[in-house]
């Protein structure tokens, strides 16, 4: 199944006028149209692999047919996507889920989708079939120095894996921790962990960084050894210049005011990128700006303020990728959401009047702030997003396009109604 420039041209052509007149209107109210739309024009957001199947929860899960069987058919989704939006043009690949036969082709493949390869991700949270020691209490942290060396041997893999496609970034996220008081020595668990980090870090290309993610609770629901981002930054201190923090959206205790901790993460130089997902309880990894958007525009909000101050460049100094997984929707449908909720959040940022946030502030006005920062996020943007999708050749309405040209229908038709994607 191809998106061809036939069926974007038919499908924006019928668009076109409806389309201008919004954009009119929009360019009317605000006065860096064009500035915003380089900018988006320029953003891209990474898909992970495992997020091309059906999610399921502990408790069933619900193929919706058509599902990616292997790498390839994942790198096809992706590049249905990225034809559609013209903003998901890179991949995040799961090892062991998603290990390459042949790499080269794997590269070229993806290539031929106008798709890089973003971060790699590792996983000792599981254990493999040929695996000979069992992570079931813990890997880099674990007791037993042979389990540790084990999986460090593993992440030290999955970065050969990613150079050979052209990887520059690996994502270590641990389920590392304790389920009941007293089961861990705290320290001796951090200590093994910061050891095991650092004989994977000693292993990375130069120009590669390393992301540590961390995560309040589950599997583990007492402790997690890398459990907020306080313990992630120790850690990526301690590393050295090539390690970051990573942020989850939906790692953290409810009302956790993420945007703080953007901000400050930023001003230590310290953020290293960004899973994004939505979460009404705990790590619901919903769509991205289905429960929550005026958060995600406050952490925009935080990102480009912070990157501006740094001079830091919004399309490649950070990482950018969705990490989501669902039982109701269409994989393709919800990631084409996902993309367009971080561009009208991102555009809405990018609306924010410093000058007269900062002048506000400055006077302890308070209401003058609220109203500067909700202004813009009550501007409806879309028309400025469509417009950068439509100058990068992508469609008006990437989801409308989905749905008109059956694109579920021909891959259910193509790989069947029973394919199982690898993966949560
Ligand atoms: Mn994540």
């Amino acid at each position: 199944m191809k998106i061809t420039p036939n069926h974007i041209e038919a499908h924006n052509q019928a668009r076109l006028v409806q389309h201008v007149k919004r954009l009119d209107f929009l360019t009317s109210e605000i006065n860096n149209a064009d500035a915003i739309l380089k900018k988006l024009m320029d953003f891209q957001v990474a898909i992970p692999s495992w997020a091309l199947g059906t999610g399921g929860t502990r408790f069933g899960r619900f193929p919706g047919g058509g599902e990616p069987r292997d790498l390839e058919e994942k790198i096809e989704d992706v590049g249905l996507l990225h034809a559609l939006n013209c903003s998901s043009g890179a991949i995040s690949l799961h090892i062991p889920w998603d290990i390459p036969k042949d790499g080269e082709a794997i590269k070229q493949l993806a290539a031929s989708h106008g798709l890089r390869f973003d971060a790699v991700n590792s996983n000792t949270f599981q254990d493999q079939d040929n695996q000979a020691l069992s992570y079931k209490f813990g890997s880099l942290q674990h007791m037993d120095k042979a389990v540790r060396q084990q999986a460090v041997e593993h992440n030290i893999e999955v970065i050969k894996q990613g150079e050979a496609l052209g990887s520059e970034s690996i994502t270590v996220w641990l389920s590392d921790g304790s389920c009941f008081p007293g089961q861990l020595n705290f320290r001796q668990a951090f200590q093994n962990t910061l050891e095991s980090l650092r004989e994977i870090y000693a292993t990375l290309p130069k120009h590669w960084k390393m992301f540590i993610e961390y995560k309040a609770y589950e599997p583990n629901f007492y402790s997690m050894t890398v459990g907020d981002w306080g313990q992630s930054l120790l850690y990526v201190q301690k590393l050295g210049p090539q390690a970051f923090t990573l942020v989850d959206l939906g790692h953290h205790l409810p009302n956790a005011n993420i945007e703080q901790i953007v901000a400050l993460l930023l001003m230590e130089g310290k953020l290293g990128g960004f899973h994004f997902n939505d979460s009404k309880y705990g790590d619901d990894d919903l769509t991205v700006g289905s429960i929550r958007p005026y958060q995600l525009f406050l952490i925009f909000n935080e990102l480009v303020e912070g990157m501006d101050a740094l001079g830091m460049s919004h399309a490649t100094d950070l990482g950018w990728m969705i990490d989501a997984s669902h039982n109701v929707k269409d994989p393709l449908e919800d990631l084409a959401q996902s993309v367009e909720a971080i561009q009208i959040a991102y555009a809405q940022a990018l609306l924010v009047d410093r000058k007269a946030l900062n002048a506000a502030q400055m006077d302890n006005d308070t209401v003058r702030c609220q109203e500067i920062l909700q202004s813009a996020f009550r501007t409806d943007v879309r028309g400025l997003v469509a417009e950068a999708r439509l100058r990068l050749g992508g469609a008006l309405k990437p989801l409308g396009l989905f749905r008109e040209v059956g694109v579920r229908k021909e891959l259910v038709r193509e790989r069947g109604s029973k394919t199982l994607a690898t993966g949560l």
